[in-house]
C-alpha cells in the first residue's frame, strides 16, 4: 500500500524555516576575505540567508568556520527505506538456555579490528567479558566461545584463525574510515574467506561507528552494526542466524550468501512509524 507523503525539511528556529548549521575548514588564514569565502561556500551549496557565525584559526594558514543558512529542499520521510538488523531478543540466561537446547553446543566466534586500524574499544565492547553499557560481552556467555584477536589484525589472519577454530561467525571491527579503508579491508576479508572456502558456512558481522547494515550487506556481510550496538544484540543475532541457516526459522531477506537474512527493511517492519519490533521474549 502506498504510504502517505510526509514532507520534512530541517529547522532551527521555527518549524520548516529550513535553517541548518554547517562547519568546515578553508585552507587560508582567518581574515575578512576568508569570512566572505566561507559565506560564498554556503551560498554555492544552495543556502540563502547566510550568516558566518564563527571563524577560528585552525593551524597555520587554515581557518575553521561555523555558518548558518536556509535550505529550501524538502524530502518525503515516508519514502525512505533503510535495511535494519532486526532479530528476536532473549535475556542473558534465556539465550544461554535456548542455545544449549537448540544447538547443544557452544557458539564459536572470532573477532578483530582489522587492517592497520588500532582502535580496540569497539570490538572489546562486544566481545570482552565486561561488555558495554551494562550489557555483558560475548566472553561472559557460557554458551559462547569468544576469541578476540584485538586490533591491527590482517584480514587473512583473522580468516585463518576463524577457519582453524571452526568459527560460526567472524566479527570484524573498523573504526578508521579515511579514504574508505574500512571498505577496502572488509572486501579483503570476504575475499580471503572465499579463498579459504569458509564464506558459505560462516556468518560475517561488520561493525564500527560509521558502519551501517546497508553498507555491510553491499560488502558481502550478513549484517552491519553501528554506534550503540550492545553485545546482547550480537549474541541474539548470531544464534538466530545459525537457526535460520539450518532452515529452522524462515526469514524474509536475501543476503550475499543467497540464503534468507535475519534482516528486514526497517520501514516495512514498523508501518505504524514506531520503533522496530523486537519479537517475543521467548521462543
Ligand atoms: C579512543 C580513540 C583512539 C584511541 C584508541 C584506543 C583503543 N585502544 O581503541 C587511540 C588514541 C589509540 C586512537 C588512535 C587513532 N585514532 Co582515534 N579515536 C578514538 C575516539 C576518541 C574514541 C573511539 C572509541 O573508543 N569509541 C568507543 C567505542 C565503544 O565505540 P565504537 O568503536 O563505535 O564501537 C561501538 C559500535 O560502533 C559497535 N562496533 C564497533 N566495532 C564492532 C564490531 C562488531 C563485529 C560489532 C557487531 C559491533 C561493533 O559496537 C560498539 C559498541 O556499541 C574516536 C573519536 C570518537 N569520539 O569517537 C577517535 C577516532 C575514531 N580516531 C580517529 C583517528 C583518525 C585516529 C588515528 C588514525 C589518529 C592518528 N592520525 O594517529 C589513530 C589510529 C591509528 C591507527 N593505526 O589506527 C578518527 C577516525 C576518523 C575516521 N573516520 O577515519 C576519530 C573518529 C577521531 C576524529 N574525529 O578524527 N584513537
Amino acid at each position: 500500500m502506498e504510504k502517505e507523503k510526509l514532507l520534512i525539511r530541517p529547522y532551527g528556529d521555527r518549524k520548516d524555516d529550513g535553517v541548518v548549521q554547517i562547519s568546515f575548514v578553508l585552507p587560508v588564514p582567518a581574515s575578512e576575505q576568508a569570512k566572505e569565502a566561507a559565506a560564498l561556500v554556503a551560498k554555492k551549496l544552495g543556502l540563502s540567508h547566510v550568516l558566518v557565525s564563527a571563524m577560528e584559526k585552525a593551524g597555520e594558514d587554515y581557518s575553521f568556520f561555523v555558518v548558518y543558512g536556509r535550505t529550501h529542499m524538502q524530502l518525503d520521510f515516508n519514502a525512505i527505506e533503510v535495511p535494519t538488523v532486526i532479530h528476536r531478543k532473549h535475556g542473558y540466561d534465556e539465550l544461554n538456555e535456548v542455545i544449549q537446547r537448540d544447538l547443544g553446543r557452544r557458539i564459536v566466534v572470532v573477532g578483530a579490528c582489522i587492517g592497520t586500524d588500532s582502535h580496540t574499544t569497539g570490538i572489546d565492547a562486544i566481545m570482552n567479558m565486561k561488555g558495554f553499557a551494562g550489557d555483558y560481552g560475548l566472553e561472559r556467555y557460557p554458551q559462547y566461545r569468544a576469541i578476540n584477536l584485538g586490533s591491527q589484525v590482517e584480514p587473512a589472519a583473522l580468516v585463518l584463525r576463524a577457519k582453524a577454530e571452526g568459527a560460526d561467525a567472524i566479527l570484524v571491527s573498523k573504526v578508521v574510515t579515511q579514504r574508505d579503508v574500512h571498505k577496502e579491508d572488509a572486501r579483503a576479508l570476504i575475499d580471503a574467506a572465499k579463498q579459504e572456502g569458509i564464506f558459505e558456512k560462516t556468518i560475517f558481522l561488520f561493525g564500527g561507528p560509521r558502519v551501517d547494515h546497508k553498507t555491510a550487506l553491499e560488502l558481502g556481510f550478513d549484517a552491519g552494526f553501528g554506534p550503540g550496538t550492545k553485545p546482547s544484540d550480537v549474541a541474539n543475532y548470531i544464534y538466530y542466524r545459525i537457526l535460520e541457516r539450518a532452515g529452522k526459522i524462515p526469514l524474509p531477506q536475501e543476503t550475499a550468501h543467497g540464503t534468507q537474512d535475519a534482516t528486514i527493511a526497517g520501514a516495512s517492519v514498523s508501518p505504524s512509524g514506531g520503533p522496530p519490533e523486537k519479537l517475543g521474549e521467548t521462543l
